[in-house]
């Protein structure tokens, strides 16, 4: 009675983001208001620091509306890479070490051993069921041990394991590799329902990202999702940019409840919990852009929380921190770059009703 109950709950949950597009058209004011504009407003309200940061990303997504800034154009991503694909029944295409390794334990590790075990086990029964049938077998044999036997199918099942065990714990261990003291860190931070980005190394602006919505359900002169942003549920305003090729040092934690930061292509998948920070190593082997989204059941729109991280060659990284008006490690802080990126963000905020509806929020 109790697991019927659990069955019925769980699947409330489960359809309970099935139901939220469902609402999402009527109260179209409601929704628009608190997701996209108002939301951005308390994070830039929250730290002085990254106020200016956020106001110009916010100016940037005002202005072309295709997410790019000076010396920043968003990378066009490649159909079928870092995303799933139609009828896919096999885990995503691999980006890291780690998940090619992971990739290869499962399908030339795991799958060849469950698929010999399971033929075989079935072989025994069809076997047992029709050798020692009642018309074949009348007077059954009262044998109860066999010493050989016993040692063969105690052996073996603890050899297979221990065979598994090796590869699957080296696999652990490489995931929770420190990262080296030169990575890169981005401090991941879950809300309801969108993903901040701070980039601590590189002046410690936040970068806020919002799924796009399709053209059919914005306003005029609003953003939407193109074919260059990515797939629909996945493209987001603002990606999470970082360089291909060198370790990052992902943190993440949470200021609501409990979110997950989880990209598949990358075998990545990394809880985001209030008043923690979860650390773990990220190394990217090819520039491209792969997307995932939250994988931990945060509330009402958990499903639209996409993640899209964009990797770059270490060069144009440098030119997108830049673009953000932040510092490369070793540059001295930039005083007077950062005024400048101040400036230009409020201008066009001033301009765009949208920044400038979001700048009135922490005045009063
Ligand atoms: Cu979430």
């Amino acid at each position: 009675m109790n697991v019927l109950k659990k069955l019925i709950l769980l699947f409330g949950l489960a359809a309970m983001p099935a139901i939220a597009p469902a609402q999402a058209p009527n109260p179209a004011p409601q929704v628009a208001a608190p997701e996209a504009k108002a939301v951005p407003a308390p994070v830039a309200a929250t730290t002085a620091a990254t106020a200016a940061p956020a106001a110009d990303a916010k100016a940037a997504t005002a202005g072309p509306d295709d997410g790019s800034l000076p010396g920043y154009t968003p990378m066009k991503p490649t159909p079928g890479v870092g995303m799933p694909v139609d009828r896919g029944v096999d885990f995503q295409d691999q980006y890291s070490a780690n998940g090619e390794y992971a990739k290869w334990l499962n399908n030339s590790i795991l799958l060849p051993i469950i698929t010999i075990i399971s033929l075989f086990v079935l072989g025994l029964l069809l076997f047992v069921v029709v050798r020692f049938r009642r018309s074949a077998n009348p007077n059954p044999s009262k044998t109860t041990h066999n010493t050989f036997i016993e040692i063969v199918w105690t052996l073996v099942p603890v050899l297979i394991l221990l065979g598994i065990a090796y590869p699957s714990l080296t696999l652990v261990a490489k995931q929770f590799k420190p990262a080296p003291k030169e990575a890169v860190t981005v401090k991941i931070t879950g809300y309801q329902w969108y993903w901040g980005y701070t980039y601590p190394d590189h002046g410690g602006f936040e970068v806020v990202s919002n799924m796009l919505k399709e053209q059919s359900q914005v306003g005029p002169g609003e953003r939407y999702r193109t074919e260059n942003d990515g797939p629909s549920h996945l493209a987001v305003d603002a990606r999470m940019v970082v360089p291909a090729g060198v370790p990052i040092r992902i943190q993440t934690t949470a200021a609501d409840v409990i979110h997950s930061f989880a990209v598949p292509s990358l075998w990545f998948k990394l809880d985001a919990v209030p008043g923690r920070l979860n650390e773990k190593q990220l190394l990217i082997e090819k520039p491209g852009v792969y997307f995932g989204q939250c994988s931990e059941l945060c509330g009402a729109r958990h499903g639209y929380m996409p993640i899209a991280v964009e990797a770059l060659p270490p060069e144009k990284f440098a030119a997108w921190i830049k673009a953000k008006g932040g510092t490369m490690p070793g540059e001295k802080p930039a005083e007077a770059p950062a005024a400048p990126a101040a400036a230009t963000a409020a201008a066009p905020a001033a301009a765009a009703p949208v920044a400038a509806a979001a700048a009135a929020v922490p005045a009063k």
